[in-house]
């Protein structure tokens, strides 16, 4: 099934930000100061959308956001009460926190998402100015990969950050190459830019925009390379980026590389004990699992 489900678009289009996406900035002009952007302009005008605005869903939690009526009884996203923020570093300036927030909907009832999954998402992005920039549909959703490894697509960091605290659902095929999803996560998100494209302008989306989305969080994805050892597990050295581990050098990162140690057997067939797990074998005892040691198999 997984794979059948795996048809969806993977290799993004919009939401991705990638190191090789600073190519799309052809523009000349001086990058703003990050703090600056945040703390004198996005702050504020985030702040004044929140107080500002609504949302309404319907059962299938779709979101329609307008702008609130003082005469009517609208509670805006900055009073709702599942409000919640993240405090999120900037990637690159080391003293500039964000907040970034979100509202759940509902958790989902099954998987929880790792930081370092592909989640199979549909999604709607708006700018401040309520005009969409970017949508999909249920019946077209796509994937997400969150962990950021270099010359990967991967999501922008708002999603990154948020995705995590959610859990994906359940599933039928419909056998016309069509799903049906239920009891997944949904929210709604509002980013500043540094969490997002930052500088990076295309299509309908200029620079410098704090972005509103709303999610939904369909399947998760714990497994990229079908290795048999979860994605959270291929962080091997431990350090919460999976993009310095590659055991063999062979520049396929391990989160990918389904033979982690370059051995020629297959890590998911390094598992002496065959419990299904290849991390507990190490049959040599020098305290290297088999799957990472070139020695054993
Ligand atoms: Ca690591
Ligand atoms: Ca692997
Ligand atoms: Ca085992
Ligand atoms: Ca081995």
């Amino acid at each position: 099934m997984k794979y059948k489900l795996l048809a969806f678009i993977s290799i993004l289009l919009f939401l991705t930000a990638s190191k090789c996406n600073d190519d799309d900035n052809t523009d000349t002009e001086e990058i703003k100061d990050r703090k600056e952007q945040y703390n004198n302009v996005e702050k504020d005008s985030i702040m004044t959308y929140m107080q500002t605005h609504y949302y309404e869903i319907d059962a299938q939690f779709n979101v329609t956001l307008d702008t609130i009526d003082p005469a009517g009884s609208h509670v805006s996203l900055w009073d709702d009460p599942n409000l919640q923020v993240l405090q999120v570093n900037d990637p690159e300036v080391e003293d500039l926190v964000y907040d970034l927030y979100y509202i759940p909907f509902r958790e989902g009832n099954n998987q929880q998402v790792g930081k370092f999954d592909k989640v199979l998402t549909a999604y709607k992005g708006w700018l401040l100015n309520n005009k969409v920039f970017d949508e999909t549909t249920d019946n077209l959703p796509r994937w997400f990969a969150l962990a950021k490894v270099s010359n990967q697509f991967y999501a922008i960091q708002a999603w990154r950050e948020v995705l995590p605290h959610f859990k994906d659902g359940s599933y039928t095929d419909n056998g016309d190459g069509t799903f049906t999803f239920s009891g997944y996560g949904a929210g709604l998100l509002i980013t500043p830019s540094g969490l997002a494209y930052y500088q990076v302008a295309k299509n309908n989306l200029p620079a410098y925009s704090p972005l509103i989305f709303s999610f939904k969080t369909f399947v998760t994805d714990n497994d990229l390379d079908n290795d048999h050892v979860k994605n959270e597990d291929e962080d091997v050295n431990d350090d919460g980026s999976v993009d310095d581990d590659d055991t063999d050098g062979n520049r396929i990162r391990n989160i990918y590389d389904n033979d982690d140690d370059g051995d020629g057997v297959l890590t998911k067939d390094e598992d002496a004990n065959g419990d299904g797990d290849p991390t507990n074998d190490d049959s040599d005892g020098d305290g290297i699992p088999d799957y990472l040691d070139k020695d054993t198999h």
